[in-house]
């Protein structure tokens, strides 16, 4: 295979970037709120990649908070964790895997007159991306921004040396959950390969990023699936209070057992439930194209995809009942079609 470029359409508009670049003294280069490994990569992989241009880059985390699980990845650098501190000066600032300004978070309101399109670059790969900047280069067929930043820094004639390698390594391994999303592609593989060979810690990353925990979560982990039940083709299980005060653990430490249970092979539908003081937060993914469960969860005031959705029971037993009924009838029409050939 012949080496990975970014297609020649974002030629016309890197070649801008570079330019404008090369004028430009200070550069603020934001994540996005609620950081991901994607974002955080894209940042460091910048601020280190620019810094040794000569520019002076302001790395900001706009909420201020990095997750626990990706600190390690920026244990050698010093973003600021933004909390409304005034930032040092900057004449450019630099957008990636952010979908508009809104995605800043209380630093978007703080810039405020700043974001005037002709300050800003914006390199993204989400279909949902706004345009906002004089500068964009958005493409929707990569699998991560880590994955557009590595084209376009090598573009640039910079050299790829592991600083950069490990944390774009990072940011296409987190948005392809290891390699494994339908938007990885071959030119994914082979900037991964790239990174690798570059000096990127393949192995580390993939500890860190998917198999380092908490003992919470695993005991999380046990109760959850210890509470599954599979009834007409509906897979319940229970995140209860008693269960997250006897692990210790987080709500949000459920990631690996909702993708673990949404395997079960003879559900057509995994319903999680929340306990709540006044209901249940439900999560429900569909194991087939023939459920959309953003419908069932619509149905009682939810949304989200076809294969993965939410909604909130406020009320008792008997509204939960009537839930799990209605999402047993869904299943059973869609097992009706199916055999009916239709
Ligand atoms: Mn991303």
């Amino acid at each position: 295979m012949s080496e990975p470029r970014l297609s020649d359409e974002f030629a016309p508009v890197a070649a801008a970037m570079l330019e404008r670049l090369r004028a430009a003294t200070g550069i603020l280069i934001p994540t996005h709120i609620n950081v991901d490994g994607d974002t955080l990569a894209s940042v460091l992989a910048l601020s280190r990649a620019l810094s040794g241009l000569g520019k002076a880059v302001v790395p900001v985390v706009s909420d201020g908070k990095v997750p626990h699980a990706l600190q390690f990845l920026c244990a050698a650098d010093s973003p600021i964790l933004y909390t409304g501190q005034a930032l040092p000066p900057f004449d450019l600032i630099f957008f990636a895997d952010i979908t508009g300004p809104s995605r800043l978070g209380p630093l978007a309101q703080a810039l405020g007159d700043r974001l005037t399109p002709e300050h800003l670059f914006n390199v993204d790969h989400h279909v949902s991306n706004e345009r906002f900047a004089a500068l964009n280069l958005v493409d929707v067929g990569a699998a991560a921004t880590a994955e557009v930043l590595y084209l376009l820094l090598r573009g640039w004639g910079i050299p790829i040396t592991a600083e950069l390698a490990t944390p774009l390594l990072a940011g296409v391994m987190t948005d392809t959950l290891s390699f494994q999303t339908p938007s990885t592609t071959a030119r994914t593989l082979h900037v991964a390969a790239d990174l690798v060979a570059a000096g990127a810690p393949l192995e580390h990353l993939a500890d860190a990023l998917f198999r380092a925990k908490p003992l919470s979560t695993a005991r999380l982990f046990g109760a959850v699936v210890d509470s599954a039940r599979l009834d007409d083709g509906l897979l319940c299980a229970e995140v209860t209070q008693a269960m997250l005060a006897e692990t210790g653990a987080q709500p949000s430490e459920t990631e690996d057992v909702v993708s673990y249970l949404s395997g079960v092979e003879e559900a057509a539908v995994f319903a999680l439930f929340y306990e709540r003081a006044d209901g249940w937060r439900v999560s429900l993914r569909s194991s087939t194209d023939a459920i959309d469960v953003s419908r069932l969860a619509a149905e009682f005031g939810g949304g989200g995809h076809a294969r993965a959705a939410g909604l909130t029971l406020v009320g008792g037993r008997a509204l939960r009942t009537r839930f799990v009924q209605r999402a047993k009838t869904v299943i059973a029409a869609a097992r009706e079609t199916v055999a009916a050939g239709a």
